[in-house]
């Protein structure tokens, strides 16, 4: 008999290629959304048919609700992937945030210690948990004199920066306790920065690609047909002859993120519920770059070579507290796992840049 999944935040970046991932496994998937008075499933298009794939409703603030769904499907996994996963947002709304992030995991571990205590369990754990803290190590590429690299690995202490991280971090634990407790199998995948085609649109990686989609379509409409160095700037927007353009307003672009393919990532979640036992592990590709270095690339997809005049700093997108460097080392999923990421940076800013080039975008 094939196996039976439930994965949370269906609807998500995630959830939608974990969803495929695992019906090309020949899982059977029970997909979980909140209700919500339109049903948006742009995303799913590729299974939203499927014979093996289902949704169903819950809520996962509301115990009583997570305990019926797990009661009713008793399912062999149980990704959780259904958050309130805007960092910046979760400053605005923390209460709301906690209430999700955190009591959400609390009440899929009970429902599943109360009746379905095989189901196993994935948490979507994040490198947010780590804050401002990292390791240091030296550099084998200088010789002369030593240089060190900052990384994150399964051994960095956890110094969260956000009501988001802060959250997330207590359900981590949650699960940690759970699995020593009660023998729950219960693993967290450490996730670094994940990104795509399908990414949302207020995380800085869309915002600026779809923003390059944009500004591209303008540009062809303009009659003169003009190349991007006879526009003209002021603070705000950028003009042709005939029309004007907003510029791209961005909160801090010094920020150093580890930026893998969301694509690449669901694979790891799914080989960690394969194991004998639950485990935690980074998930990353090893590789940092900043926002500044998306933005040089993403620019170059059209022709661009300096970003600056396209973009304003605007205060409203800086966060009352950063994170500013990320790197994960991901030796202990490649070694446990055999798992390695297959999409470059390079290519990651090609496929969304293209991605929002085209009309298809989301179903990519
Ligand atoms: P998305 O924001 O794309 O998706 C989040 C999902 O959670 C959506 O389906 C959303 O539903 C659902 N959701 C939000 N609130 C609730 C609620 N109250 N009840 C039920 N469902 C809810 O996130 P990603 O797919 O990018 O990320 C998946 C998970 O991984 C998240 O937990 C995120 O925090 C975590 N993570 C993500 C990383 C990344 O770089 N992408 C890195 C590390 C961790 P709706 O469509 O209705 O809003
Ligand atoms: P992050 O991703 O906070 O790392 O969380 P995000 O893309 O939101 O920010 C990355 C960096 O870019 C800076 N930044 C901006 N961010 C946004 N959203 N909008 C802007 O205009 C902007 N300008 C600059 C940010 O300050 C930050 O430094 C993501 C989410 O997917 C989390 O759910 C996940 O846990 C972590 O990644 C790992």
């Amino acid at each position: 008999m094939s196996k039976t999944a439930l994965i949370t935040g269906i609807t998500g970046q995630d959830g939608s290629y974990l969803a495929e991932s695992l019906l090309e496994k020949g899982y059977g998937v029970t997909g979980l959304k909140r209700r919500t008075s339109v049903e948006q499933y742009d995303r799913l298009s590729h299974v939203l048919h499927h014979k093996r794939f289902k949704m169903d409703e819950f809520e996962i603030s509301d115990s009583g609700s997570v305990y019926s769904i797990v009661d009713k499907y008793k399912p062999d996994e149980i990704y959780n992937l259904a958050a309130q996963s805007h960092v910046g947002t979760s400053f605005q709304q923390p209460d709301y945030t906690f209430q999700v992030n955190a009591i959400g995991p609390m009440n899929f571990l009970e429902a599943i210690r109360r009746y379905s205590p095989d189901s196993k369990f994935y948490q979507a754990s994040t490198s947010e948990m780590f804050g401002k803290a990292y390791n240091l190590k030296a550099d084998e590429k200088v010789s002369d004199s030593v240089e060190w690299l900052k990384f994150q690995d399964e051994q960095t202490p956890f110094e969260p920066q956000s009501p988001y991280a802060i959250a997330k971090l207590s359900a981590h634990h949650a699960v940690r306790i759970y699995r020593e407790a009660y023998d729950i199998f219960g693993c967290c995948g450490i996730l670094f920065n994940h990104e795509s085609e399908r990414r949302g649109e207020n995380f800085v990686t869309r915002k600026i690609t779809k923003w390059i989609g944009n500004f591209k379509r303008w540009l062809e409409l303009q009659p003169e047909i003009l190349a991007a160095d006879k526009l003209t700037f002021d603070t705000d927007c950028i003009y042709s002859k005939t029309g004007r353009f907003p510029k791209l307003r961005l909160g801090n672009i010094e920020s150093y993120r580890d930026w893998g393919h969301a694509k690449d990532y669901v694979e790891a979640m799914w080989l960690m519920m394969q194991q004998s036992g639950g485990d935690d592990y980074i998930i990353a590709t090893g590789e940092t770059h900043c926002v500044k270095e998306f933005l040089t690339l993403a620019f170059k997809e059209i022709g661009i070579h300096s970003f600056e005049p396209f973009i304003v700093i605007d205060p409203k997108f800086y966060r009352p507290a950063e994170v500013d460097f990320l790197n994960g080392i991901p030796e202990k999923a490649n070694e446990v796992l055999g798992w390695k990421p297959k999409i470059t940076f390079e290519e990651l800013v090609q496929r969304m840049v293209w991605g929002d080039l085209s009309v298809q975008t989301r179903l990519a």
